[in-house]
């Protein structure tokens, strides 16, 4: 209980919570908002693709996988211009953070390594928030890291424990515990959430929920993405997700943590404006803001300030 707050939720209090009558959900999440949270303010992160496509694991959602045939190619890592350029076309449109991601298992150290590196200081020095996505991490490479400039790492625990196994086989839960613990440990905030729309069940979302919960301090960020599927990988054939499952989820993971900024993630294309507005009423403060995610389609800068502009939100100082 280092940060007073609870980390100790038992799946079916969670469960209890997750399934109120919608209202009743909103209100008590909405409360616990305002009481943390400025009420109208959003924080806007831009994604950057450094290192696209041709990654090792197999994480059944995801087109950067060698292991299924989708419309993604293999691409080198960028340059240290070409990022820098996307950094302040970021911030010229209104983002307060670049979040880099790479399609690496784990972070090796080397040339690439220390290009990542000078990313970070570099983009930091544009007086960006720097958050960077690069797979596993060893204790020393999250020193390296922060002493870079970097201020949040994003490493999802993707689902439940349970249904994890079904969805990715090349690396285990464990591990990722094991990487936000040196990521914490460095001084780096934690960005942490999952996804739903996997086939999962209500059951898992909760416990993907008392994983993240669990984490003492609780994560800083935590990312709910609704799946994209995208054609040739394993889950391209998913329904879609319902809206009020989403909303839910956001709902939920703000009763539970109420200080982390819930960000509304992956997925908001397919949403309508009133979908994505219930979600941030219902606790979601911060969302992608850009073109793309990383290798799809996002709901564009466009859309995006005249849904802030319809509903009287302003973007978050960083
Ligand atoms: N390779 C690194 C890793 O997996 O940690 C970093 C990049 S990876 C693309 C970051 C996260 O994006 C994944 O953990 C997953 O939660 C999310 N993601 C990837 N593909 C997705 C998809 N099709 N729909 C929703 N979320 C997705
Ligand atoms: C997160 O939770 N979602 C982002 C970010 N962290 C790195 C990634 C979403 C990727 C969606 C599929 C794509 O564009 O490749
Ligand atoms: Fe690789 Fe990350 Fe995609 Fe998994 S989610 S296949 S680790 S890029």
């Amino acid at each position: 209980m280092s940060d007073g707050l609870r980390h100790d939720y038992a799946r079916a209090e969670v469960r209890a919570i997750h399934d109120l009558p919608l209202f009743e959900l909103i209100d008590r999440a909405r409360a616990v908002h305002l009481e943390h949270h400025p009420k109208s303010e959003l924080q806007l992160c831009t994604l950057l693709s450094v290192k696209t496509g041709g990654c090792p694991e197999d994480c059944a959602y995801c087109p950067q996988s060698a292991h299924y045939k989708t419309p993604v190619d293999r691409e080198q890592l960028l340059g240290v211009d070409e990022v820098l350029a996307a950094a302040k076309r970021a911030r010229e449109v209104g983002a307060t953070r670049l979040c880099m991601g790479a399609a690496w298992r784990e972070v090796k150290d080397g040339p690439a390594f220390e290009q990542i590196l000078e990313m970070v200081s570099k983009v930091k020095a544009e007086g960006l928030e720097t958050c960077v996505t690069l797979g596993m991490l060893t204790a020393e490479q999250a020193q390296r890291l922060r002493a870079a400039g970097l201020d949040a790492y994003n490493h999802n625990l993707d689902s439940s424990p349970d249904f994890y196994r079904s969805i990715i086989t090349t690396r285990t839960f464990d591990q990722r515990l094991e990487t936000l613990k040196n990521v914490r440990a460095a001084g780096i905030t934690v960005c942490t959430g999952g996804i739903i729309g996997m086939g999962e069940g209500v059951e898992d979302r909760c416990a993907m929920l008392v994983e993240l919960a669990k984490l003492d301090p609780h994560p800083e960020s935590v990312p709910i993405n609704a799946l994209v599927r995208v054609p040739g990988t394993p889950l391209e054939n998913m329904p879609p997700v319902d809206p009020l499952d989403l909303v839910r989820m956001i709902a939920t993971a703000r009763i539970m943590m109420p200080r982390s900024r819930v960000r509304l993630s992956a997925g908001r294309a397919e949403l309508s404006r009133e979908a994505q507005l219930l979600c941030m009423y219902a606790g979601a403060n911060s969302i992608f803001y850009g073109e793309t995610l990383l290798t799809t389609p996002n709901q564009g800068p466009d859309a995006d300030t005249e849904l802030m502009r319809s509903a009287g939100l302003s973007a978050a100082p960083a």
